[in-house]
């Protein structure tokens, strides 16, 4: 049997966490009086929480203390949890579990790539820690998507060659960072934004077996 590896991002893939992200940098935009809508929020998908506030902060063009930073950004995550915290099962994006049935059953390697530091929490949730044989988040790497440092560790912890590889990536970042690492990118999105990407799906439902098996043979 061909072992490949199966490379998960997270929020946008597995479960639709952008919308809690969005809410709780909402609130801190606003209290520091800096405009926030969707399409900001849209810019911050697969971007960790650090660059995300220093994004923010660029945008409205405010300079802040140190200390400043980091309470912010405490309070931003904290608000996040009382969201994540509402989470179970029905949280899953469709299709999800079908396609990791699919890998397990195939003995394909499953690991998760994701710049959330939350990551391990929100799996757990959801019920879906266990089909995980490697998790490589955002508390595991020192550079961002689109460096590719977050999918090269999930590969080297599968023991799988990264063009072994595939990345399923709802963000452009973290497309550039499956291509930066020699690995097989799919995009899960709107091709016009993901166009970089060498395959992509609406979402998992349009993806059937016939194309994962096509993958995991070529
Ligand atoms: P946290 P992903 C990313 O998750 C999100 O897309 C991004 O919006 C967020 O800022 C980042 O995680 C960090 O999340 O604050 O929970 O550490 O798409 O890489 O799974
Ligand atoms: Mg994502």
């Amino acid at each position: 049997m061909i072992k490949k590896g199966f490379i998960f991002d997270l929020d946008g893939v597995i479960v639709d966490t952008a919308k809690y992200h969005y809410l709780a940098w909402k609130k801190l935009a606003q209290s520091i009086d800096v405009h926030f809508s969707e399409a900001e929020n849209e810019q911050l998908k697969g971007v960790s929480r650090v660059k995300s506030l220093e994004k923010i902060l660029e945008w409205g063009n405010k300079t802040i203390e140190e200390d400043t930073f980091m309470e912010l950004m405490a309070l931003k995550n904290n608000d996040y949890l009382g969201y994540i915290n509402t989470m179970d099962e029905s949280e899953i994006l469709p299709d999800v579990q079908k396609v990791l049935q699919f890998l397990i059953e195939k003995e394909q390697g499953i690991a998760l790539g994701s710049a959330s530091k939350n990551a391990r929490t929100i799996l757990k949730k959801v019920d879906l820690f266990q089909h995980f044989e490697v998790i490589v988040d955002g508390n595991d790497v020192i550079k961002g998507k689109p460096n590719p440092e977050v999918f090269l560790s999930a590969a080297k912890a599968l023991n799988i060659q990264p063009e072994q590889c595939i990345v399923f990536e709802d963000s452009v970042a973290g497309i550039q960072a499956a291509n930066t690492a020699n690995m097989i990118s799919v995009g899960i999105g709107e091709p016009s934004v993901l166009h970089e990407a060498d395959y992509v799906f609406p979402d998992f439902t349009k993806m059937d077996s016939e194309f994962l098996n096509e993958i995991i043979n070529k």
